[in-house]
């Protein structure tokens, strides 16, 4: 699935959730949640201190701070100021255009406003997508042209230079002017992902050495001829020229977009108070909670996908919409066999494509002809979508539908007004018929020569909200993709994240970091917005006898759990049924022996109802006392005093444990604060790590080698404003064979 770009009007913001609400107050003690934002390790007494920044909050860009340089002839093309300035929204644009013969963009320069020398320079900044001009973000000296001391009197340091569209990138010295003296040094390389999104390039400048980093990580370090050791100017610049391409290739207006430069030196001394804006950011994110109805889905934990339709019968992924209904024949179609398979595997709801992309209708929609109703299933008086929903309510699941907007058969496609009527018309149908519909699956996939229309995505989401107040709606204001279709979440999994502007489409699901502070910018709009993670059993979506054999392992599918589930995601997994009606034996079987598997792994919390202590309780309540971690309440919670974002808690396990898997899960109603973990056990005369972990979320699953010992403890090394941990369990995962008997 990929999500659908478009540009939209807000949505409602999901109701917050009423409860214990962790107010705020300044802060008192060192601001470890400071560390979320990367600065360069620095010798013990030492700290890092802001010495000039800009936001580019403001409405123009501040003279005060930059020098808009223009007009003037640069390269290929010319820079005029007109090209730099902000959008109001705290960023500054770096635009390039054409404007009549002449190709122009922006750039700005410190030069006599702000000249500094060593410290780490970080601009944090998001790239253009034409080819033919290249940003730039660097440091100068006017004395870069003087010959004799090597680079100690000036060098032109190129913390990021970008003339590619792909991923790679270039960090550059030059020194000794760029006449026949001038020398130079540089790097070249590749980081996946660049791109697209935000992204960090820092340098540490000290008397003895440069070194550069992107995103937080190192990725080259030098001295060159002699390091710099006069003051120095930041620029930000875009230039034409063919290094990067064929302007003339260009779709202009593009723009170089920079969110903020921060200039930090070393003082002597622990770290000083956060600054306001960036606690006002943790505060926000560490406040944004789920609405209940996402609350809800998330206990769901584990759900069933179901793909059938034409496919099955003609073999094919994606069908083209010209299929004929007489196809579709299932002559042992058992919607009871699908919900049990789904219920013993542990699935707590099922999801059906009632319609995919080839437009056929496993209801007998009354808009078009398109469906069960011409088909030989039941003599056409069959409605799969209303049998399955008989057979969930029977069974206690909950059931949710996907209905695919890219519709290959339908003749109003491609004709927006047209379309969109009809494509409502069928959502009210499959949300009024079937009772409770608890999740509303909205593809964003379209084939590339699919006909241009625009989705009317906020009518189809009122839709949703007007008749299943209840359901959420995934690829819309409720639940987000994971980003890719293999089973994997992210090991730093955040469900609070900026979705600037608009809820949907501004996120951009893919990105390798969604909600850490950095990724967080300026917190323009932090909303809940969790993953999940979908994935079919078999290669494919649909059935193919072919991929009979390609069942995937119970080995593959415990690792997906744990890297799903266990990052703070709920697992959505595809069995897709033959042309029978049936759920294939092998998946059957395979999910019987996945289920042996995870009950095996969990069949005992050797840390249920265990003494724990705790470095810090908040206010020293009983209520937020550490055994709250290991009652096995969801409900109550251990936590800190505000600010006291690092803690460590004990647990004594009355006797000797060996065990293999750790969950972690927090109180997610009160938000998602947690960032950084470590676990060890006791020795008899130390504590000795064991494991590690960024966010915990709703559940944080790890695995690690057998560890055996009486004492536990678990170090917060770092959370928003405070952790919150309402769960904690220690496993014995038995080998896999010995489970299976194999
Ligand atoms: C994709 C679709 O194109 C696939 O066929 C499948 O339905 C998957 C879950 O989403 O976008």
């Amino acid at each position: 699935m990929k999500s659908p770009s478009l540009s939209r009007a807000a949505l409602s913001l999901p109701l917050l959730i009423a409860c214990f609400a962790l107010s705020t107050c300044a802060a008192s003690q060192t601001d470890q949640a400071a560390a979320n934002e990367f600065l360069p390790p620095l010798p013990d007494g030492k700290s890092w201190q802001l010495a000039w920044s800009d936001e580019f909050d403001g409405k123009a860009v501040d003279q005060a701070k930059w020098e808009l340089l223009g007009d003037m002839k640069r390269r290929d093309g010319y820079w005029v100021k007109e090209d730099a300035y902000t959008d109001g929204e705290g960023h500054l644009i770096l635009r390039t255009k054409k404007d009549g013969d002449r190709y122009t963009c922006g750039s700005v320069r410190t030069r006599g406003k702000f000249e500094h020398r060593y410290g780490y320079w970080v601009c944090r900044c998001k790239f253009p997508k034409q080819q033919g001009h290249w940003p730039a973000f660097w440091l100068h000296a006017d004395s870069v042209g003087k010959i004799g001391d090597g680079g100690r009197d000036g060098t032109e340091i190129d913390i990021m230079e970008k003339p590619w569209l792909d991923d790679r990138t270039t960090q550059n010295l030059h020194w000794d002017g760029y006449g026949k003296e001038h020398q130079s040094q540089g790097t070249k390389f590749t980081v996946p992902g660049l791109s697209d999104g935000w992204h960090t390039f820092g340098l540490l400048w000290t008397p003895e050495e440069y070194v550069f980093f992107v995103d937080g990580k190192e990725t080259w370090r030098s001295s060159a001829g002699g390091v710099s050791q006069v003051p120095q100017y930041a620029k930000l610049t875009e230039e034409i020229g063919t290094w990067a391409g064929d302007i003339k290739q260009a779709a202009l207006p593009d723009y170089f977009v920079v969110d903020y430069v921060r200039v930090y030196d070393p003082v002597d001394g622990a770290r000083p108070a956060l600054d306001e804006k960036k606690k006002d950011l943790i505060v926000r994110a560490a406040e944004v909670r789920p609405s209940p109805q996402q609350f809800a889905w998330q206990q769901l934990e584990f759900i069933g996908f179901i793909h059938y339709t034409v496919n099955a019968f003609t073999d094919k992924e994606w069908g083209e919409g010209t299929e004929s209904e007489a196809i579709f024949n299932p002559t042992q179609l058992d919607v009871r066999q699908w919900v049990k398979t789904c219920k013993d595997a542990g699935m707590k709801m099922v999801i059906l494509t009632a319609k995919h992309h080839d437009g056929f209708c496993l209801w007998p929609s009354k808009y078009t002809e398109h469906s069960v109703k011409n088909s030989p299933y039941k003599g056409g008086k069959g409605d799969v979508v209303g049998e399955l929903a008989q057979a969930c309510r029977e069974a206690g699941l909950k059931l949710g539908l996907y209905l695919s907007p890219w519709d290959r058969h339908e003749p109003t496609y491609g004709d927006t007004e047209g379309y969109n009527r009809f494509y409502k018309s069928q959502l009210r149908e499959i949300l009024t018929n079937y009772g409770e519909v608890t999740e509303v699956w909205f593809d964003g996939a379209k084939g590339e020569n699919a006909k241009d229309m625009e989705y009317d995505w906020a009518g189809y989401y009122a839709i949703v909200r007007e008749l299943q107040p209840n359901a959420v709606i995934f690829n819309g204001p409720d639940i987000r993709w994971v980003g890719n279709e293999r089973g994997y979440a992210r090991e730093s999994e955040w469900s609070v994240v900026n979705s600037n502007g608009s809820l949907f489409g501004i996120v951009n699901c893919t990105a390798k970091d969604l909600g850490s502070l950095d990724a967080l910018g300026k917190g323009e709009r932090l909303v809940w917005y969790p993953a999940e993670t979908d994935v079919s059993i078999r290669p494919g979506w649909f059935y193919h006898a072919r991929e009979d054999g390609k069942v995937k392992s119970v080995e593959q599918l415990v690792d997906i759990y744990f890297s799903s589930v266990g990052y703070n995601s709920v697992l959505l997994l595809n069995l897709p049924p033959d042309r029978r009606g049936l759920i294939h034996e092998n998946d059957v079987q395979r999910l019987h022996e996945f289920r042996k598997v995870l009950d095996a792994i969990f069949a005992e919390n050797l840390a249920a109802g265990t003494k724990a202590k705790a470095s810090s309780v908040r206010a020293n309540d009983p209520a937020f006392a550490a055994d709250k971690i290991t009652d096995g309440d969801k409900e109550t919670w251990w936590t800190t005093d505000e600010w006291t974002t690092a803690a460590t808690v004990e647990l004594d396990l009355g006797k000797s444990c060996t065990f293999n898997v750790a969950e972690l899960a927090e109180h997610i109603k009160t938000g998602q604060r947690i960032s950084a973990f470590a676990l060890d056990s006791w020795d008899g005369g130390d504590w000795k790590e064991f494991a590690r972990g960024t966010t915990v979320g709703y559940k944080r699953l790890l695995r690690f080698a057998d560890v055996t010992t009486q004492k536990v403890r678990l170090r917060i090394l770092d959370s928003r404003v405070c952790p919150t941990l309402s769960g904690f369990g220690l496993y014995h995962a038995p080998p896999i064979d010995k489970v299976l008997g194999r």
